[in-house]
């Protein structure tokens, strides 16, 4: 898939615009999520007009703001409003003049972007190698570094079959499944509920990740833990693509992950169900004993390995209620 072909939102896309459609999920899929606030405080910064350091260094905290406050738990939108933010302040440190400070500012902006697909890549070829001829897999959701690994080791010549659960309650499954179709690969859809009888079929798990803890934990899509529950019963392994900025620095200084609760409706209209409480948590957490590895653009790692991850790519790291004071 071109690089241009996997966001489907406008290069131009503002921050208005980002946030609102980032906060009704027409913006989904947590590296998605990162590439459009870049992409959208790249924008401003190159549309705005900035008299001093002052004046743009408020305006970006303040787009950070509304960005950061549209979706809770994909720490990948947290962790590129901290690289655009952490590379602003390297900036004011050796530059003063403001046209160079916007310039130098977008081209990190665009690093971040460039990165962001290169990891997809990368992740897609490393995952690929664990991906044999003939093999059944089994996804969860939709995850652009999960179906990566997947059409990568398609293009390599090997033969898979693909189940796909539909992921209730927006039913991202679907996403995946016609992907996949649409690359010729033979995928079958399943209900969530049908995953522990498929199992049997099943030789490999591969999902996405929108957060990775120091402890290795997975916060994927809800359901997740369910299918690797499945998954250890059954003796499949279960592979997670995530790229570097899905993984949380936060957690280190000892922040739990808060998890997305959505509206009831969208599980269903719930004037249906008079008197009946509906819960709609949009996000689960895997143990780290229930995966056998995280494929990232920086290698194939256990989960044990997170906190490495998280130190070498996050030592400098300040919080994000610090940042954006
Ligand atoms: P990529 C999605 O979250 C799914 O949970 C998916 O597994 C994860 O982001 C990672 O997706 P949501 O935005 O970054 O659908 O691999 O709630 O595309």
């Amino acid at each position: 898939m071109a690089a241009e072909d996997i966001d489907g939102f406008e290069d131009s896309i503002t921050v208005e615009s980002a946030a609102e459609r980032i906060k009704s999920m027409d913006i989904r899929g947590a590296g998605r999520i990162a590439r459009a606030v870049v992409k959208a405080i790249r924008n401003g910064i190159i549309a705005g007009d900035f008299n001093s350091r002052g004046e743009l260094h408020k305006q970006v905290i303040e787009w950070a703001r509304v960005l950061y406050n549209t979706r809770p738990t994909a720490v990948s939108l947290a962790n590129a409003l901290r690289y655009v933010i952490m590379s602003m302040d390297d900036i004011f440190a050796s530059n003063d003049d403001i046209g160079e400070i916007k310039k130098c500012l977008v081209d990190k902006c665009n690093e971040f972007i460039e990165r962001s697909y290169m990891a997809i890549k990368t992740i897609g070829e490393y995952g690929a190698h664990r991906l044999r001829d003939g093999m059944s897999v089994l996804t969860h959701c939709n995850s652009t570094s999960a179906i990566s690994v997947i059409l990568t080791a398609i293009r390599m010549g090997k033969n898979l079959r693909v189940y796909a659960t539909e992921s209730r309650p927006r039913h991202q499954g679907y996403i995946t499944a016609r992907t996949l179709a649409e690359n010729n690969v033979d995928v079958t859809l399943i209900i969530d509920s049908a995953v522990r009888a498929t199992m049997r079929d099943v030789d490999i798990v591969i999902v996405g990740a929108d957060t990775i803890t120091a402890n290795g934990a997975v916060i994927n899509k809800i359901g997740t833990s369910q299918v690797a529950l499945c998954a250890h019963e059954a003796r499949v392994p279960v592979i997670v693509a995530a790229e570097t900025y899905k993984f949380s620095p936060e957690t280190l200084f000892g922040y739990l992950i808060e998890i997305e609760e959505r509206s009831a409706d969208e599980v269903i209209d719930p004037k249906k169900l008079p008197g009946v409480k509906i819960r709609n948590p949009a996000f689960d957490a895997t143990p780290p004993e229930y995966i056998d590895a995280i494929v990232t653009e920086v290698g194939i790692i256990p989960p044990s390995a997170a906190y490495d991850i998280i130190v070498t790519y996050y030592g400098r790291a300040r919080p994000m209620n610090e940042l954006l004071q």
